[in-house]
């Protein structure tokens, strides 16, 4: 008597198939594309999915999560200031208090929890996908992302010619941490001018982050890491609270500005 139920390679081919398609046909205009699945671009897509927002991450590793499963020094534990801690509450994520205003909490706890948490309100998420360039519309506006299968750029070099492909959308979000690769991608065409992240100052970076997430050129929002990159901004180390609100700010702009259209 056999366990599982009766099946065959051409149905779970054809499954596979199937799924793939519909969400690449769904995605292909999207409403907001977040570029860079870790802790701010995953809270940035959540916030705007939960409002009903048509959102895609774009995530060139085949996991979701950047910098967030570990803290410092490849060690597991994440630290959170206050108020950072009240989305820890709100994403069902334990935690204890170190010392006052100062949390701490597993990384694979907190890091699992929201990447599900994304995935559960609805935004659409295509892995192991590279950005690689911005679509531009009048007046320089970002109008999407040009992006290849992320081992396109590992080829031998005979077969390095393979096209990538677009999706349009409303709104880009630039989530990709310390690089700022879609910010990175207007200074190589002189639209944008960015100083790169200051020195470690923890007190001053996470406000400062947090302030000046928002809109960086029209259509391209910039959040997380990168907004450090992008504005010359301290960096805060591993302590994680200001990628969380990070990401909610870059939502709430984005949202603002979808109801403006
Ligand atoms: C698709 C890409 C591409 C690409 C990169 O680094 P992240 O965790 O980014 P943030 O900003 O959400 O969080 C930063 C935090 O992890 C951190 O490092 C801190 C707080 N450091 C402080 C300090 O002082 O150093 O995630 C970025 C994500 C990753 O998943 C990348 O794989 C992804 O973006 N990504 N995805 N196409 N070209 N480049």
């Amino acid at each position: 008597m056999a366990i599982f139920a009766k099946s065959s390679e051409k149905a779970v081919t054809r499954a596979i198939i199937a799924g793939f398609t519909k969400d690449m046909e769904r995605f292909a205009d999207s409403e907001v594309i977040v570029v860079g699945g870790g802790p701010s671009g995953l809270v940035a897509a959540r916030d705007l999915a939960l409002k009903g927002v048509k959102v895609l991450v774009i995530e060139r590793n085949n996991y979701l999560g950047g910098g967030f499963w570990v803290g410092g020094y490849l060690m597991n534990t994440i630290t959170i200031r206050a108020p950072a801690h009240k989305m820890l509450d709100e994403l069902d994520i334990k935690y204890e208090q170190f010392e006052k205003g100062l949390y701490v909490t597993p990384g694979p706890l907190a890091c699992s929890k929201l990447i599900a948490a994304a995935c559960e309100a609805g935004a659409g998420i295509l892995n192991m996908t590279a950005f690689d360039d911005v679509v531009l519309r009048e007046k320089s506006r970002v109008g999407g992302v040009v992006v290849n299968w992320t081992p396109v750029a590992n080829l031998p070099k005979p077969i390095s010619c393979v096209d990538p492909i677009a999706f349009e959308s409303k709104l880009v979000i630039d989530a990709t941490g310390h690089d700022a690769l879609v910010v990175k991608k207007l200074e190589e065409r002189g639209l944008i001018k960015t100083p790169g992240f200051g020195a470690m100052w923890i007190e001053k970076s996470e406000d400062a982050v947090v302030e000046r997430s928002g809109l960086a050129h029209p259509g391209l929002i910039v959040v997380g890491m990168a907004v450090s990159t992008t504005f010359g901004l301290p960096r805060m180390g591993p302590t994680f609270g200001s990628m969380l609100l990070s990401g909610r700010r870059g939502a709430e702009v984005a949202y603002k500005l979808l109801k403006k259209r």
